[in-house]
């Protein structure tokens, strides 16, 4: 066999193909090197990192390559060339408008990237024509490069089986080598980034089709008993909501209001010289507002913080569960609510099926949706993602007056969403001068959002609603992301370490209404202890036991927040990434400080995960009956 393959490897044809081979993979590797490593921002620690990137795109170029060679011999190659040059072209898109990759839950949200027109335009760039010139490269050593006494390039299908089989050792090797650095790699896969760093683009994409294969699987073979450990985690963490505050706010309507990428950081903040949200900081005195209250959002964004909102279940990890769990059985705040009398409605001057909300408001039980057919929506008074947010107030008011009460009314506005533009009219300060033009321009933004927002309170103060509301606003994301960290840096004159941009994860929260006591709350909470907080307040008594959330006023509530990636602030520390700092120095402590926060953050989002992925509050009923059952045999 050696000799025949020495003699072989002599053969001037057998070496000009494997010199062809070797071109066009050495072309996409080196093209994934730049993009992985050029584009994306990993955070390459060290050489040994910086060594496992440069070799993980190879396994799943021979794997990709080989299935293209088996598939269709050389055209299949230049298509496997081709889909995997658009494949990585579509993540550095993803990337620059989210730091995060996509996963194939994404993919069905399609619909989406027909709202995003503005965005979109903000993201592409001349200059990555140069992303594609290798593609005609790779069609030119493939179909044109016939030197003499050397025929077409022809791969032979059992070539293109030698090479996928070559995939499996190279990954292998990927695989152990990435875990010298992080161990079970796979098993703790919350951080896309990480996946990536360390396994390659593409190969995380197989990855994610695995995961997704499990997905399908959970729901189909889940059972009631899954919720026993829910319910039991569930009621070791209980502590009693603040009893002072229970029914306060009983019989009122309730507004709770989502300011579109509105962080915490910008509250009492100047740009050159001019407040940035001046109503915001004065109207904040008049409620209880919470300094250390944080979004928990991940892929699914401002529908992530709905379903946190009106669950208190956290968002999944990829995708967004508004899509693809929109057909579960959810007892949320609006059908709880709607049993005790009141109308629950959800206010959104976009398309309707944008984050598929027209669905799952439905499975949420919402009585009615207005979106932006129910809008008096022009081109005069839209700009970037739409209907601009003074005119949303305005027109929101008007429905809100006309509405059978109690009410319940979800309200989310869109201007200050990125790319953060607006009409030169509605610029009301100077753009930032920062060295990101995204933060310069959100400035801007969110100045024009607090002048909306101060339009919307006043007439709202002056309206007969007022008395008889509590009004509960609340940042639902991050506006500004990672990639702007420098800019960051700049503006609040600090270096934005892991700590600092945990920090910058924080999110406004006031609440406003009578027997709500003027209060800076500094309780570590997040999205997820909005419902019982809201049910305390109208003295519901919320049936559903499957909340991870705990009442904000609770005075011996738990201390903890817990993000999508599995990172955690509690009284005392911050735990990110595996690094763990004093919560209010942002010194960084000895690991072990944090190892049971990590500890508990990673149970808690997998008991989550279990209710979401097998759709476990189904089997509520079933199990409220056996209680049923063994109360009334107790007392017999
Ligand atoms: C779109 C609006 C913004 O309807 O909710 O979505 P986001 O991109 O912030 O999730
Ligand atoms: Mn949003």
């Amino acid at each position: 066999m050696f000799s025949k393959l020495k003699t072989k490897m002599k053969d001037p044809a057998f070496k000009k193909k494997s010199m062809i081979y070797a071109a066009v993979i050495a072309i996409f590797w080196a093209k994934m090197y730049f993009i992985q490593g050029g584009i994306f921002t990993l955070d390459i620690e060290n050489a040994n990192e910086a060594a496992i990137l440069a070799f993980n795109p190879l396994s799943s170029i021979f794997l990709l390559f080989g299935v293209g060679i088996m598939l269709a011999g050389r055209r299949g190659l230049l298509a496997t060339y081709i889909f995997g040059s658009l494949l990585l072209y579509v993540n550095v898109l993803f990337y620059r408008e989210y730091s995060d990759f996509l996963t194939i839950p994404m993919l069905g949200q399609a619909a989406n990237l027909a709202g995003m027109g503005g965005s979109i335009t903000k993201i592409l760039s001349v200059t990555d024509i140069f992303l594609f010139v290798d593609v005609l490269l790779a069609a030119f050593l493939l179909f044109y490069l016939k030197p003499e006494r050397f025929q077409s390039f022809m791969p032979k299908r059992k070539e293109g089986l030698i090479l996928a089989v070559i995939a499996i050792p190279l990954f292998l090797v990927n695989l152990g080598w990435a875990t010298t650095e992080r161990t079970q790699l796979l098993e703790r896969a919350f951080d896309r980034n990480m996946l990536v760093k360390y396994i390659g683009v593409l190969n995380f994409h197989a990855y994610d089709i695995v995961l997704q294969g499990q997905t399908e699987a959970k729901k189909t073979f889940a059972d009631s008993n899954e919720l026993s450990p829910v319910l039991n985690y569930i009621n070791e963490q209980k502590t009693e909501p603040n009893s002072e505050m229970t029914g306060v706010a009983e019989g009122k309507n309730v507004i709770a209001l989502s300011l579109e990428s509105t962080q915490t950081f910008v509250v009492d903040h100047t740009v050159n010289g001019e407040e940035l949200t001046p109503y915001f900081n004065d109207l904040k005195e008049e409620g209880a507002y919470f300094s250390n209250f944080y979004h928990q959002v991940k892929q699914g964004r401002t529908s992530d913080s709905e379903f946190l909102l009106d669950n208190s279940l956290y968002g999944l990890n990829r995708g967004a569960a508004f899509f693809t769990h929109s057909g579960n059985e959810y007892q949320a705040t609006p059908e709880v609510l709607g049993e005790k009398g009141y109308f629950t409605s959800t206010m959104h001057a976009n398309d309707e099926t944008f984050w598929n909300r027209n669905v799952m408001y439905d499975s949420l039980g919402y009585d009615e949706y207005f979106s932006k057919k129910d809008y008096d929506v022009t081109e005069e008074k839209s700009y970037g993602w739409g209907y601009l947010d003074e005119y949303f107030f305005s027109d929101s008011l008007d429905k809100m007056e006309q509405m059978e009460q109690p009410f319940y009314n979800k309200m989310i506005t869109l201007t200050n969403h990125h790319p953060f533009t607006l009409p030169e009219d509605k610029k009301l300060i100077e753009e930032g001068n920062t060295s990101s033009e995204t933060l310069n321009r959100y400035f801007q933004t969110i100045r024009y959002q607090d002048e909306a927002l101060k339009q919307f309170v006043e007439e709202f103060k002056k309206s007969e609603l007022y008395d008889d509301t509590i009004l509960v606003i609340y940042g639902d994301h991050f506006g500004i992301s990672e990639n702007h960290k420098q800019a960051m840096g700049e503006y609040l004159d600090k270096d934005i370490n892991d700590y600092e941009q945990f920090q910058l994860q924080r999110v406004p929260l006031l609440i406003l209404g009578e027997g709500i006591n003027p209060q800076e709350n500094d309780t570590v909470g997040g999205q997820v202890d909005l419902r019982p907080t809201l049910m305390n307040l109208l003295g519901v008594d919320d049936k559903n036991p499957v909340q991870f959330g705990q009442d904000l006023f609770s005075e011996d509530r738990r201390e903890m927040m817990i993000t999508r990636d599995g990172n955690f602030a509690n009284e005392k520390y911050v735990g990110v990434n595996g690094n763990c700092y004093e919560r209010e120095s942002g010194d960084p402590v000895e690991g072990e400080a944090c190892a049971p926060g990590f500890k508990q953050a990673e149970e808690e989002l997998a008991l989550s995960d279990s209710v979401v992925y097998g759709d476990l509050l189904r089997y509520l009923d079933e199990i409220e009956m056996i209680e049923e059952k063994d109360s009334s045999s107790d007392k017999k």
